[in-house]
């Protein structure tokens, strides 16, 4: 046989608690805590579908050592459904879920086989009676392990085609997750597995692309706007010859995601930020939780400025209905008033003036960061609040362009 075909997944920390969302009501918190259940089911699914070979879990498959039954519970009935199926099942334990923490009566169905804590274990696995794949892996004992396990994996055993290593760790200098069993490529290049299945880091990714395959396929259901965009796990084919097909499969039930939206329309404001929304939903998704910046001119950009909170309360509910679910998390008005530059250009007057100076500066870039520079030293007197980094031309565009419609605001309400 040339090539296997397995699932990896990892952190899928079920009955994981939304608790940044409070501001939603209690059917939406139900229904996002259920997310990640919801989203686990999903690559069991796909592996029943798929008739993959087995099941790789790196780690982290619930949220928290207090052991929570309804996760472990949940956890077991997925389990059964591949049990049944004939599929295997290899998990270890993370930082999360240390083995310490594993209720020690929760029985695992047949065919699902957790990694211990004292030796990396090599388990085979065998198609039709004959090895295909070893697979090799070691669990976290207590949450917090400093030591970089990935050193303690034995060689891989050339008998047998193909070998996976099954790990929870920070892999290379993964600075914005603690550094939890953290090893390098040199550790494991030489090592001979074909594939680190790892877990930890909740973005997914192909960190290292062959000899050896290194991945992470990050947590399959986001909890928070640290965690946007697309979320699922790899449908991973290994083949002869250190080739392999690794697919992402999103599973996430709701998304986070990050929009902006440009009102173009006078007087049809709302209609262009719910249709803008509904278009962004992804095909898949059960429901979005935006975070969204409004741009552009409009007319009602001072009552928007004014009142943030409301515009969101009414977008909201005019988005109540819609299937798929889409919330409304955040609005960031950064719009403009509708006023007609170049009419207030050619008005001969202050505002004129104000805005013939702008559009100077525009041009005279090395005027324009004196200015910046100038003004800075009055404003911060105090050195150490100023900034270590000279000013880009882009930030220099922005701050110029947002003093320019502050000031129009104030002159025009003056005028008004
Ligand atoms: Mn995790």
């Amino acid at each position: 046989m040339s090539s296997i075909r397995f699932i990896h997944t990892a952190d899928l920390h079920l009955d994981s608690p939304f608790g940044k969302l409070s501001r939603f009501d209690e059917a939406l918190a139900n229904r996002l805590r259920n997310a990640s259940f919801l989203a686990f089911s999903r690559i069991v699914e796909t592996a029943l579908s798929e008739q993959v070979d087995f099941v790789l879990i790196a780690g982290d498959i619930f949220d928290s050592e207090q052991r929570s039954l309804a996760a472990q519970l949940g956890f077991r009935k997925e389990l059964q459904r591949l049990s049944s199926a004939g599929i295997p099942v290899y998990f270890n334990c993370g930082n999360h879920d240390p083995l310490s923490s594993w209720m020690k009566h929760l029985a695992l169905p047949p065919g699902v086989h957790r990694f211990g804590s004292g030796e990396v274990e090599s388990l085979v696995y065998e198609k039709d009676g004959v090895p295909l794949a070893e697979i090799a892996g070691i669990s976290f004992e207590d949450k917090v392990v400093k030591e970089n396990l990935a050193v303690r994996f034995p060689s891989a055993r050339e008998e047998i085609p193909f070998s996976i290593a099954l790990l929870h760790g920070s892999f290379g200098s993964s600075g914005e997750h603690a550094p939890y069993a953290p090893f390098q490529l040199r550790d494991v290049q030489d090592k001979g597995y074909d594939y680190w299945a790892l877990g930890h880091i909740h973005k997914p990714g192909i960190v290292h692309d062959a000899n050896p395959f290194i991945v992470y396929p990050g947590i399959p259901q986001g909890r928070d706007f640290g965690e946007t965009g697309p979320r699922g796990f790899y449908l991973v084919e290994l083949k002869k010859g250190g080739k392999a097909e690794i697919a992402f499969r999103p599973a996430a039930e709701f998304l986070f995601l990050e929009t902006g939206v440009e009102l173009k329309e006078p007087g049809q404001e709302i209609e262009e930020i719910s249709e803008a929304l509904r278009e962004a939903v992804p095909e898949a998704a059960a429901g979005v939780i935006f975070r969204v910046e409004l741009r552009g001119q409009t007319p009602m950009h001072s009552a928007f400025a004014a009142d943030p909170e409301g515009l969101l309360e009414h977008i909201n509910s005019e988005l109540e209905e819609s299937a798929p679910m889409i919330r409304v998390d955040r609005i960031a008005v950064h719009t403009r008033p509708g006023v007609d530059l170049e009419r207030l250009r050619g008005k001969g007057d202050f505002t004129a003036s104000v805005l013939a100076r702008f559009d100077e500066l525009e041009k005279d870039k090395a005027g324009r960061a004196e200015l910046l520079a100038e003004l800075e030293a009055r404003f911060f007197k105090n050195k150490l609040l100023r900034r270590q980094e000279p000013l880009t031309e882009k930030e220099m565009d922005e701050i110029a362009e947002r003093a320019r419609w502050l000031l129009l605001e104030k002159l025009l309400k003056e005028e008004e």
